[in-house]
């Protein structure tokens, strides 16, 4: 009996070093100390041994049954710890490593155009004004000179909508026309940008959707000299102190004379380019003085007002700019392009 409790003894202790984790732990604890352990197993048996053997046999097994219980404890808050050392350390953060950068945006490359325009205009004392998208045909075409069945509507395939004569503004004109309403009589300066809309074929050159940017003066004596003089100024602010304009006769059905403002090339300075298709000019827009029926339908009498207007695209602003060939890399959200403007 005292062999078999060495034994246990022994063997147990082996054992309970050998367990590697919390669960090896408990089977250990079953198999010495449970109901039906070894340990308690050989207690049970001391009933059966002979009376002069039984106290030496009894202190033993009591001896290692503390032993072992003590050792067990021991070995489960050992374990206890080394579990929570390993929870820390997997699921542990570590604060030296470089953070993420967070992906910032950017203005779209129209509107950090738009904002250089702004700028430019603002300085010349320019309001900047929005007006709304969805317009009539009263406001987008009539009121500029443009009735019903005139030719020059053929310049502006529109998008209709299925309400009668309410479709998507083909220019920012309709906006300039709200203006001269809420401002008349007094004289004023703005520019109206925003997004106008044609039904055409996509090219490199054209979009069915792009931005203008329109400017109106209206004022007394307000000459052609005072729309040559403030053009100029945009062209040399934004594209170089040095730059010279010349204006060519044009038509517009609702300015009276018309022109085209042509600047001098960026890149070969009037010589001949690829660039200017070796004209030595890059057009940049279309200008005029105000027809006198669109002073009127904007409520100021032609005989006591005067008045210029310009309108441009600043996509094609940004492309002459930043020597861009194609217009349709400004809406098709690839980001090869878009992110080269952050
Ligand atoms: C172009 C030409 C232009 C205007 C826009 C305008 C507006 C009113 C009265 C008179 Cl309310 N004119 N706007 C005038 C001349 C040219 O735009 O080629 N734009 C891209």
């Amino acid at each position: 009996m005292l062999q078999e409790l060495e034994q246990i003894r022994t063997v147990s202790v082996q054992e309970l070093e050998a367990a590697a984790d919390l669960d090896q732990l408990e089977e250990w604890r079953v198999s010495y100390l449970g109901k039906k352990g070894a340990l308690t197993q050989a207690l049970r048996g001391l009933g059966k041994l002979p009376r002069e053997e039984r106290p030496a046999a009894g202190q033993m097994a009591n001896q290692i049954k503390l032993a072992l219980e003590q050792a067990f404890e021991e070995r489960q808050e050992a374990l206890r710890r080394a579990a929570l050392a390993a929870e820390l350390t997997e699921g542990a953060i570590d604060v030296h490593l470089p953070g993420r950068a967070p992906a910032l945006g950017h203005l779209h490359p129209s509107t950090q155009t738009l904002r250089e325009i702004y700028d430019v205009f603002a300085q010349m004392g320019f309001y900047v004004l929005r007006s709304r998208e969805v317009e009539d045909d009263h406001t987008n075409f009539q009121m500029l000179n443009l009735p019903p069945g005139h030719p020059a509507r053929d310049m502006w395939s529109t998008f209709y909508t299925t309400r009668p004569g309410v479709l998507l503004r083909t220019h920012t004109s309709p906006g300039q026309i709200h203006a001269m309403r809420e401002f008349h009589p007094e004289p004023f300066r703005v520019i109206l940008p925003g997004k106008c809309y044609r039904y055409e074929q996509v090219t490199t050159r054209s979009e069915h959707m792009f931005y203008q940017v329109e400017g109106l003066v209206i004022g007394h004596n307000i000459t052609m000299a005072d729309l040559k003089g403030v053009l100029l100024q945009f062209a040399r602010l934004m594209f170089g102190p040095e730059r010279r304009l010349r204006f060519r006769p044009s038509y517009f059905p609702f300015t009276e004379p018309s022109a085209e403002a042509d600047m001098d090339c960026i890149l070969c300075g009037g010589k001949g380019c690829q660039l200017c298709k070796y004209t030595g000019w890059l057009e940049i827009l279309g200008c005029g003085m105000v027809h006198p029926n669109v002073l009127r339908n904007g409520g100021y009498d032609p005989d006591e007002f005067s008045g210029f207007a310009f309108g441009m695209g600043p996509e094609r602003i940004c492309m002459l700019k930043h020597g861009i060939r194609d217009i349709r890399y400004f809406f098709s959200n690839d980001l090869r392009f878009l992110e080269q403007f952050a």
